[in-house]
C-alpha cells in the first residue's frame, strides 16, 4: 500500500504542473504599442498612454502598473462634464478578446507620480502593466513634451 502511494504522488504532481503550464496568462496575449508619457514640469504627475491589443480568445483586465522610475502608478479615467475636465481612479480596464483598449488623453490613462529622478523628453521609461490574473507585461514608454497629443505628433 505504501509503495503505491509513493509512486502515484509524483505522477499526480507532474500532471498538475503540465495543466498549469498549458494555461496561458492574460499578459501573454497582449501587445502594447504607441506607448508614451506626457512629461509635465516639476513634480506634476505624468499621464501615460498606450494601445493594448488582445490576440487571445478571453478578455484581459488591466489592473494597474508600476515603474522603477516613479513612486506610484494608478489607473485613471478622464471625463468632461459641463466643460470641466475631471479624472477618477478606476479598478480595471477590460481589453476585449480579439479587440483593443486605448489609453489616450481625455480617456483612460496611467497616472505616474513621484518620479524617482527627473524624466526628460526622449527618455525611454520601462513600465510594467499588471493584469487581473497577476501576469505582467513590460513596455517601453517614450517621454514626450507637455504639448504632445500622441506617441508621434
Ligand atoms: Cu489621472
Amino acid at each position: 500500500m505504501n509503495f503505491r502511494v509513493t509512486r502515484t504522488l509524483p505522477l499526480l504532481a507532474a500532471g498538475l504542473l503540465a495543466a498549469f503550464a498549458a494555461h496561458a496568462t492574460e499578459a501573454e496575449h497582449i501587445r502594447a504599442s504607441q506607448a508614451w508619457i506626457r512629461v509635465l514640469p516639476g513634480d506634476l504627475p505624468a499621464g501615460a498612454y498606450v494601445t493594448l491589443e488582445n490576440t487571445g480568445d478571453q478578455p484581459a483586465l488591466l489592473r494597474g502598473a508600476r515603474s522603477a522610475r516613479y513612486g506610484s502608478a494608478m489607473l485613471h479615467k478622464s471625463s468632461a462634464e459641463g466643460g470641466v475636465s475631471r479624472m477618477a481612479m478606476v479598478d480595471e480596464l477590460p481589453v476585449p478578446a480579439h479587440g483593443k483598449a486605448e489609453l489616450s488623453p481625455g480617456g483612460y490613462h496611467l497616472m505616474l507620480m513621484q518620479a524617482t529622478a527627473p524624466v526628460n523628453v526622449g527618455d525611454k521609461v520601462k513600465v510594467t502593466l499588471t493584469f487581473s490574473d497577476g501576469s505582467t507585461l513590460d513596455a517601453d514608454f517614450v517621454a514626450r513634451p507637455a504639448n504632445a497629443t500622441s506617441a508621434s505628433d
